[in-house]
């Protein structure tokens, strides 16, 4: 056994040497809700936007004395300027969404002491929107971004089927909430859009939803589908959503060699008038997802859940099911404390066969502050696993350390996505 002394010098030198690899190796950001440049206004960037952002938005009104609907009505800079107010001038800026914008300000070399929100304003504006992606993309050290695209969204459908010059760090996933969460208005549309479709689940109509899938996983070059589900969510069952998926989305699916993610434990429209910000968290039954893994092994699933109570069951039916991917510390789980514990148990229950973090960032900047805020977390867990290990003699290797922190962030998903 090795005295302390040496114990605690071998326990620095690996954090050193995780915080270098944690910082120097490149995120693949699997989940976010940003979009290639090229679709113009869909790609949000800018201080109002990170502040007029739903996770700061929900805190504000907390504080501001005005009806939602008189406040969104307001231009978005006025917007920006109440949130600003409330948050970061009338209190202290101390929750982890606020922290967000500041982390981000420092990253690019702003001052956020000198709490001068024009100044802030006129230093965004002098980018061009390109050269604004990449270094947004290299100081965050993200090297590829998954988007959320949605046929069903008046403004994104019409980029798709004109067709555009794809940026190649940004790749597509099919998002279909509308198909399953509420198909009688979906199945309106597929019949607008040319697809015979009719409201009973009939053979016909179900061939006609997989050819409406088939058309967008290969307009988008879909990397998987996916979609978020309340907590009464259940499988096998009558419902439209059971149906559904049972027989269009997943053989789909597994036509395609497509994994299909599932973000569990959404209530949406909890109060319907904060829009955005007005949704809540659920417990959701994973034993439908069990179901689900079990019924159809052939099937890939990539699985994120809102409420905390999930965490450790989620991570207990992963270790039985190899097609089960869990990935990320989502939305109200996007907290210091959660994502350490999160992450911890599932090191601890998985060892490195999951995902932690992806960004859900709406807004481009976001991925700065969330990786680096993820990426500090990351390195005191493993370096504690590491020196847990080292008690026992067992030493990883810098290539080691370099393989095993690749996979968390977002190689392992990728041979996921593709074996
Ligand atoms: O369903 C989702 O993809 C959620 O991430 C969003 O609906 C949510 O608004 C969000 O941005 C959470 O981070
Ligand atoms: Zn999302």
């Amino acid at each position: 056994m090795s005295s302390p002394a040496v114990s605690d010098f071998r326990r620095t030198a690996t954090a050193a040497l995780l915080e270098r690899v944690v910082s120097s190796t490149p995120v693949i950001d699997i989940h976010t809700h940003l979009y290639d440049p090229q679709m113009g206004g869909l790609l949000l960037w800018g201080i109002d936007d990170l502040l007029v952002y739903h996770y700061l938005a929900a805190e504000a009104f907390r504080h501001l004395d005005v009806p939602p609907e008189a406040f969104f009505a307001l231009p978005k800079s006025e917007q920006a300027d109440r949130i600003w107010h409330e948050l970061f001038v009338a209190h202290s800026p101390v929750s982890e969404a606020c922290r967000g914008v500041l982390t981000t300000l420092h990253r690019f070399g702003l001052d956020p002491h000198m709490r001068d929100l024009p100044a802030i304003r006129s230093w965004f504006a002098q980018w061009p929107i390109e050269a604004h992606v990449s270094r947004t993309l290299e100081l965050a050290n993200v090297e590829r971004i998954y988007m959320t695209n949605s046929p069903f969204d008046p403004v994104e459908r019409p980029f798709w089927q004109t067709g555009f010059l794809r940026d190649e760090r940004f790749v597509a996933a099919l998002r279909i909430d509308p198909l399953l969460v509420d198909w009688p208005n979906a199945a309106l549309q597929l019949v607008s859009w040319g697809y015979e479709v009719g409201e009973g689940l009939s053979a016909r109509t179900l061939s006609e939803v997989r050819r409406f899938l088939a058309d967008w996983t290969e307009k988008l070059d879909a990397r998987y589908l996916m979609v978020s589900l309340p907590p009464d969510f259940r499988f096998p069952a009558h419902t439209d959503t059971a149906q559904l998926l049972e027989h269009a989305v997943l053989p789909h699916c597994r036509e395609h060699g497509l994994p299909f993610a599932l973000m569990l434990g959404v209530r949406r429209g909890v109060n319907a008038r904060l829009q955005l910000a007005g949704d809540g968290v659920g417990h959701s039954d994973l034993c439908s997802l069990v179901n689900l893994c079990d019924a159809f092994p052939d099937n890939k699933f990539a699985v994120t859940v809102l409420a905390r109570e999930n965490q450790h069951e989620l991570c207990v039916i992963a270790r039985k099911f190899r097609n089960l991917h869990v990935f990320g510390c989502w939305w109200f789980t996007n907290t210091p404390q959660l994502i350490e514990e999160i992450t911890r148990m599932r090191l601890e229950l998985l060892g490195l066969s999951f995902t932690p973090q992806h960004s859900d960032a709406r807004v481009l900047e976001q991925i700065i502050y969330k990786f680096d805020h993820a990426r500090r977390i990351l390195v005191r867990v493993l370096a504690d696993k590491y020196a847990d290990l080292a008690v026992t003699g067992w030493e990883p290797t810098e290539a080691e350390i370099r393989r095993d922190v690749r996979s968390l962030l977002g190689g392992g998903f990728e041979q996921f996505c593709q074996h």
